[in-house]
């Protein structure tokens, strides 16, 4: 049985793919240079696992490690807007050298399917607060968005000139357990939460009526196994997400309710190249994909807050 390879399999979403799979009777190779990924995450005793500590950006480890795949579902890349501001070029590097080494190495050794963790980050400013749909024209606003989007591109090209299946996800906001909170740019449910637990003060970039879609990890497992393994890949970019809209002052009261009150808040400055609202129009993944029945926001905090 030809291993699944799945780039950044150490990471918050990669690691139950990871799972997923594993429990379907995959055999799973990982790719991982553990910058936020950790050992830990990954049942490492598994005889059907495979770990491989290495870098997107090496095109020879990249190559080493799509060898003898049937698929692969790649996920490494900073997550982290922020980071992309503070240092475009590094991960740049992650970002989109990453991506093209899985390009050419899945075109090298023939391994045609590929699923690939894009964002709503592409489509830039959503003022309106509107749901938006795949054909929305992209506005990336940030090194993470253009990298993002210029994967998906080349992708494409990939697709048209060499055969490859990519399977594109444009994420909206993840959430749940081993999202990585230790970072000021992880994302905001996994901070939100741990420090309401602990009773440490938490900071509002913006005045707190910024919108996300979030989208609890389980189903989205159920989205990404389909893909891998459907007779035919979905062409173009499909957006997962619920088409709804939260605040983040509305998420703190959500928190704060299941935690039995909140630590102090102070509202900042916006962070730069922050998106005003994000909401995903899933007409597409609706109409091509089994979608789990939806797991709401305030039942996936609750899971989450359970685990941690
Ligand atoms: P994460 O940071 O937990 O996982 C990313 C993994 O990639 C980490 O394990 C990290 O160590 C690894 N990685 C980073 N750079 C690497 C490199 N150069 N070589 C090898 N491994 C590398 O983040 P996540 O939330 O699990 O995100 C997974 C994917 O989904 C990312 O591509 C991210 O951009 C995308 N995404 C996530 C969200 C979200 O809401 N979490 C939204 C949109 C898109
Ligand atoms: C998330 C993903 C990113 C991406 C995008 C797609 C992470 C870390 N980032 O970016 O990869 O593809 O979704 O939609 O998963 N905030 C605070 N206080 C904090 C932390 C955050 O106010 O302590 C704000 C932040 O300024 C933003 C909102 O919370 O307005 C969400 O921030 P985030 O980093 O969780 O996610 P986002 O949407 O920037």
């Amino acid at each position: 049985m030809r291993p699944v390879l799945v780039t950044g399999g150490a990471g918050f979403i990669g690691s139950h793919l990871v799972d997923a799979l594993l429990a379907q009777g995959h055999r799973v190779r990982v790719l991982d240079n553990l910058s936020m990924g950790k050992r830990s995450n990954l049942p490492l005793d598994n005889p059907l696992l495979q770990f491989i500590q290495g870098d997107v950006a090496d095109a020879a480890v990249v190559a080493q490690a799509v060898a003898g795949c049937v698929a692969v579902a790649h996920l490494a890349a900073v997550a982290s807007v922020q980071a992309s501001v503070d240092d475009p070029v590094a991960t740049h590097q992650s970002n989109f050298v990453g991506t093209l080494n899985v390009c050419e190495a899945m075109r090298l050794h023939g391994v045609k399917r590929v699923l690939f963790a894009s964002s709503a980050a592409v489509y830039g400013h959503n003022g309106e607060g509107m749901a938006i749909d795949e054909n929305t024209p992209k506005a990336p606003l940030t090194p993470y968005a253009a990298d993002k989007l210029a994967s998906e591109h080349y992708l494409d090209f990939y697709r048209r000139q060499h055969g490859l299946e990519p399977a594109i996800f444009r994420f909206f906001n993840i959430f749940g357990p081993r999202q990585d909170p230790s970072s000021p740019y992880s994302g905001v449910i996994s901070i939100f939460t741990q420090r309401a637990q602990q009773g440490l003060p938490i900071s509002v970039f913006g005045d707190g009526e910024q919108t996300r879609d979030f989208f609890y990890i389980a189903d989205l497992l159920a989205l990404l196994t389909q893909a891998l393994t459907a007779p035919q890949v979905v062409e173009g970019a499909v957006n997962v997400g619920w088409n709804q809209a939260v605040s983040l002052n509305q998420l703190l009261a959500d928190i704060g309710e299941l935690c039995g009150g909140l630590p102090a808040i102070t509202y900042q400055a916006p962070r730069a190249g922050d998106i005003r609202h994000s909401r995903a129009d899933n007409q597409r993944l609706q109409a091509h994909y089994q979608l789990p029945p939806t797991t709401s926001m305030q039942e996936g905090l609750r899971h989450l807050l359970a685990q941690s």
